[in-house]
């Protein structure tokens, strides 16, 4: 298991869009075991294989107090989607940044597990958020990214001023 280093917006990097897995094997598992690894040492409750520059359908999540729920999706896709309901979010791709973002309430999302065996899951409240959250970074999507152009251009000066002032 290893600690990955996660990439910073607006790393271009961050909107590869990833290629879906075609065997679930060793290699997979091990790529899981490291973003969780990873996700729980940041902390987060979530991380997709985009953020450690790895671009394979693979992402993680736990939203559980005790940080004991791991659950990993492979290839996801949300097959059913209701609601819609706004939630302030972060990022660990974004630090510092804290926003809100309109997304459904309750999906449905089907997936292989570290089996690679088929399952479906219905997910609501911040479990869907999640997950919707996750799913977008493998798009290539960031979650600034359905903010306001205006707000949008002052996170990313804040960043790029952010990353000078730590290199
Ligand atoms: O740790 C995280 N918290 C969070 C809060 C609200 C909505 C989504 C998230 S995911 C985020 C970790 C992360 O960047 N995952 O990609
Ligand atoms: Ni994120």
């Amino acid at each position: 298991m290893a600690i990955l280093n996660i990439i910073h917006y607006p790393d271009e990097r961050l909107h590869t869009v990833a290629i879906p897995v075609v065997e679930v094997n060793e290699g997979i598992r091990s790529l899981a075991a490291d973003l969780a690894e990873t996700m729980y040492a940041a902390p987060g409750i979530g991380l997709a294989a985009t953020q450690v520059n790895v671009h394979k359908q693979v992402i993680v999540v736990d939203i559980s107090e005790e940080r004991n729920c791991l659950q990993v999706f492979i290839n996801p896709q949300i097959i059913a989607s209701e609601g819609k309901t706004e939630r302030e979010e972060g990022c660990l791709s974004v630090p510092g940044i804290y926003e809100k973002v309109t997304r459904a309430e309750r999906i449905t999302v089907k997936a292989l597990d570290v089996e690679g065996e088929l399952f479906t899951l219905k997910a609501e409240g911040l479990l869907a958020t999640c997950i919707q959250h996750e799913i977008d970074h493998l798009k290539g999507k960031v979650f600034v990214e359905y903010l306001s152009r205006l707000k949008l251009n002052r996170i990313r000066q804040k960043m790029v001023k952010l990353m000078r002032e730590t290199l």
